[in-house]
């Protein structure tokens, strides 16, 4: 379950790629997700009236939440698993405001592994993505447990 240093590494390696331009980043990964899962879109009020992708594209407020939903899970991913305190803040609001399902955030996983072979595809072989999703399947499992003890059953 753990990971090794050497996929540690590459985790943080990539991340480093990512990191210089998360607002387009997370502006791909949003809008990636609201079209591929449009009940994603419905938990947030204020992303509903967005009906086109070009109203996304200019939506600020949705490249703001694709920022901070990457720079939150960048925080995560550079503690290399000693993440509990960052995590327990993000998995209390998750759980009890958002109620973001573990669903979702297998979603909102998976389309950023997808976003980040497209974009950096020559610094993401293989190795690197199995070990990304490692990372990303770490952090569900552990969202999940927090959920729990939040009685939310995700
Ligand atoms: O915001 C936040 O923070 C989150 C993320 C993390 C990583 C947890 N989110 Cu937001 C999430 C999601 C969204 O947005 C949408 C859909 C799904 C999920």
């Amino acid at each position: 379950m753990g990971l090794s240093d050497q996929e540690w590494q590459k985790v943080v390696d990539i991340w480093g790629k990512v990191e210089p331009d998360l607002p387009a980043h997370g502006q791909e990964v949003i809008i990636r997700m609201f079209q591929k899962h449009p009940e994603t879109q419905e938990r947030f009020d204020k992303f509903k009236n967005l009906k086109t992708v070009d109203d996304m594209k200019s939506s600020e407020e949705l490249k703001k939440h694709g920022t901070t939903v990457l720079t939150a899970l960048g925080k995560i991913l550079k503690q290399k698993g000693n993440h509990e305190a960052e995590l327990a803040p993000l998995a209390q609001t998750h759980a009890n405001t958002h109620k973001i399902p573990v669903k979702y955030l297998e979603f909102i996983c998976e389309i950023i592994v997808g976003v980040i072979a497209e974009k950096h595809s020559a610094d993401f072989g293989a190795d690197s993505q199995a070990a990304m999703r490692k990372a990303l399947e770490l952090f569900r499992n552990d969202m999940a447990s927090k959920y729990k003890e939040h009685g939310f059953q995700g």
